[in-house]
């Protein structure tokens, strides 16, 4: 009897294309001996479609068209129901709640409706097993300022930061502005509080630039970060598991660009680098997989998540940086990769992924 693995892709945040491309790597190497794949895509509006055309077209984008026509022709017995929850007359923007024959939800999405909890928490009240952190862990970890509170709590070296909401910034930039001045050096970095794939972040070398960081970084969130700027390796380990998550080797990024932005993420055509493992000495591997353990305890991750860092050039100082939930994961992606490394090749991976899913879900009380 196989497994069938609801795999939803796409979403509304503005990583939407990432997942596109993490989701059809995943449905190439999925083992389907063992698993049926029931691909599940959601448009950048927010509606919610089934899916069962080519894998290539879910990369392109076309699914969506495609998609349209099945809905309409598709009678509601097929794999689910779609139950309206609240207003009526949103009709098809309402999301569907997963009943019946989906025997866990693969939910490979990034950034916020996705690895954020809320999709999460739609997965648990629908009762289904899905792979990656739970509701809590999933909203700490997308949330740059709560996280960094406790792997402060937890001693963990994190970089110095202010935040500031929306509405204060329009009332009370100035005072703010010479609070960060007067704490930091330029460059800093200006972040939405909750985003991913560097979307809305900015590093300002001047007034000005902090000034237009701020506002870039106001139409992506509320809550707004300025971090001091670090001159440094960026360093990242893949954490695997439930109750006795393993890390795996460490890689080191090298951006094409002055950071790691989003088109150097995505469309420098490789010009940006991982080295895996990282070229750095053993000993500070070592403490980085410890801390990334450390932190994914922490903030009870389960399931997967990326712990980033930055190691400090001259000092070889260990700061943490963010974990993401649901990193990249196409099978040329840090995450994978790493793992591949540690001798847990992409199809094994996913496989070992549903399985902790399917795990952690027979352990609730
Ligand atoms: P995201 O969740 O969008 O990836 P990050 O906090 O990881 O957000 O920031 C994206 C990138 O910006 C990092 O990978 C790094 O290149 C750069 N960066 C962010 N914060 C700092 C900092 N304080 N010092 C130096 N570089 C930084
Ligand atoms: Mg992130
Ligand atoms: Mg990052
Ligand atoms: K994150």
């Amino acid at each position: 009897n196989k497994i069938n693995v609801g795999i939803i892709f796409g979403g509304k945040s503005a990583e939407h294309e990432v997942s596109l491309m993490s989701a059809a790597s995943i449905m190439r190497a999925i083992d389907k001996e063992k698993y049926n794949v029931i691909p599940i895509g959601i448009t950048k509006r927010g509606n919610w479609m089934m899916y069962d055309g080519p894998i290539e077209k879910i990369e392109n984008g076309q699914w969506e068209n495609i998609s349209n026509k099945l809905i309409k022709d598709r009678p509601e017995e097929n794999i689910f129901s779609v139950i309206p929850i609240g207003d009526k007359s949103l009709g098809d923007k309402i999301p569907p709640v997963l009943i019946d024959k989906i025997d866990v939800v693969f939910p490979v999405l990034h950034g916020p409706y996705g690895e954020d909890g809320t999709i999460q928490g739609l997965l648990e009240m629908a009762d289904i097993p899905y792979v990656g952190a739970g509701v809590l862990a999933s909203s700490l970890c997308m949330d740059k300022v709560y996280a960094k509170k406790i792997f402060e709590f937890e001693g963990l070296s994190v970089v110095d930061y202010f935040v500031i909401f929306k509405d204060e910034l329009e009332k009370n930039i100035k005072d703010y502005i010479s609070a960060v001045e007067k704490n930091f050096n330029y460059p800093v970095f200006i972040k939405p509080a909750n985003l991913g794939s560097s979307v809305g972040i900015t590093k300002a070398h001047n007034r000005d630039e902090l000034i237009n960081g701020l506002h870039e970084a106001a139409k992506y969130d509320r809550k707004i970060m300025v971090e001091k700027c670090i001159e440094c390796r960026e360093i990242e380990c893949a954490v695997l598991g439930n109750d006795k998550p393993k890390a795996s080797v460490v890689g080191e990024i090298i951006p094409s660009h002055e950071f790691y932005d989003y088109e150097a993420k995505y469309f420098d055509d490789g010009k940006s680098k991982m080295v895996i493992p990282a070229d750095i000495p053993e000993e500070i591997s070592d403490k980085i997989r410890k801390i990334a353990v450390k932190a994914y305890k922490a903030l009870e991750c389960s399931g997967l998540s990326r712990v980033d860092f930055f190691l400090e050039k001259g000092t070889n100082k260990i700061y943490i940086n963010e974990i993401n939930t649901m990193p990249g994961f196409t099978k040329y992606s840090m995450y994978p990769l790493l793992w591949q490394e540690t001798g847990l090749p992409y199809d094994k991976l996913i496989d070992k992924l549903i399985q902790l899913a399917l795990e952690r879900y027979k352990q609730k009380p």
